[in-house]
């Protein structure tokens, strides 16, 4: 039986890139044959949410993100990462068993650095708690986006470093892609990956001016609508290819390539995003609106979730500790 695992950071609030290259595709999952595991990452925030209020308040905006925009916690496990302490024993583990030089070819560190975000030890180790996240629960395929499939290879990597010193301990987890490209890296508004961390995200829920705010933000430049130009060169496109059924996209396409009387303007082209936008979140906006006035509930939901979780948990712990002499 399959095994889908992922997990979320309440480090900001979720964009359409967590939208569009995770959380669909998780909801989606949960809906087919087996077992599927979804958690928000609280320890992993912890690495650049410094406010305890806030960070509470981030981890309930995610679960009720997912219930909103449709997950059954009876289908799927939903709970707080740092409910399961187990976690971290299993992250000690595999960090005696990773070299330095794996943890300092990950990308997402150095892209991290090169936007100037100060880093601390648990940001460098991040890639280990993600191995010990998927490996404690025998996940046996992990949705994640595109920029997430190094970690998952260095989750591979730790998982056979441990199994090759003390046996057949660890699982060793597929990636499992967003079938679609334009899905898998969705971009910010300035064109690079859509982050949290890089102020460059558009909030799932956004709406009313906020929204039209943020779509306004999505760079276009000064040539008249006339003017024939390539559609796959304008990053309104590929947010356009997110919302829109491919005929309706394929048709926008054409009348911009064509250029002359028929071709829409920009501001036409942004009115129809919104409209979009619109269209897909309207009801979940409501949802997560009545699921945020009931914070008590929300726990209870995680808190379930996490009672599952931990039996898997600690039986992987346990088999680690045994497998390595600690038992
Ligand atoms: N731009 C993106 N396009 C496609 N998928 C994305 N994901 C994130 N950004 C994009 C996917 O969302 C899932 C959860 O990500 P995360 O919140 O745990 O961490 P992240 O990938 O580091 O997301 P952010 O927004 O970039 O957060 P910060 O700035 O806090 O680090 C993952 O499956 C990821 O692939």
């Amino acid at each position: 039986m399959k095994t889908y695992l992922s997990g979320i950071q309440p480090s900001g609030r979720l964009h359409l890139g967590n939208y569009f290259g995770a959380i669909r595709q998780h909801i989606a999952l949960s809906e087919t044959p087996g077992e599927h595991y979804y958690f928000i990452a609280d320890y992993h925030a912890l690495t650049t949410v410094r406010d305890p209020e806030l960070l509470r308040e981030l981890v309930r905006d995610v679960a009720a993100t997912y219930l909103a925009l449709g997950l059954d916690p009876e289908r799927a496990v939903l709970w707080r990462q740092s409910e399961v302490p187990e976690v971290t024993e299993i992250a000690w583990m595999l960090s005696t068993v990773c070299g330095m030089g794996l943890l300092e070819r990950a990308h997402s560190y150095k892209d991290k650095l090169a936007h100037g975000i100060k880093p601390n030890v648990g940001l460098f180790t991040y890639p280990v708690l993600m191995a010990a996240d998927i490996l404690a629960y025998d996940a046996t395929h992990v949705p994640v986006g595109k920029d997430q499939v190094q970690h998952l290879e260095m989750t591979q990597d730790m998982a056979g470093y441990f199994n090759g010193q003390y046996g057949e301990v660890f699982v060793r987890p597929e990636a499992q892609l967003a079938d679609n490209e334009s899905m898998a890296k969705v971009p910010g508004i300035d064109g690079q990956k859509m982050s949290k961390s890089y102020g460059n995200a558009i909030w799932i829920f956004e709406e009313g001016k906020a929204l039209k705010k943020a779509i306004q933000g999505i760079p276009t430049d000064s040539r008249a609508p006339e003017e024939p130009k390539d559609p796959k060169e304008l990053l309104l496109f590929d947010f356009l290819a997110l919302f829109l059924p491919e005929d309706e996209w394929n048709d926008w396409a054409a009348r911009v390539q064509a250029g002359g009387e028929g071709a829409p303007g920009y501001g036409h082209l942004k009115q129809r995003l919104i409209a979009a936008v619109d269209e897909t979140f309207g009801e979940a906006r409501e949802r997560r609106r009545e699921l945020m006035s009931d914070p008590a509930e929300l726990d209870r939901i995680l808190a379930r979730g996490a009672e599952k979780a931990r039996v898997r948990a600690q039986a992987t712990r346990n088999r680690a500790l045994t497998a390595c002499g600690l038992r």
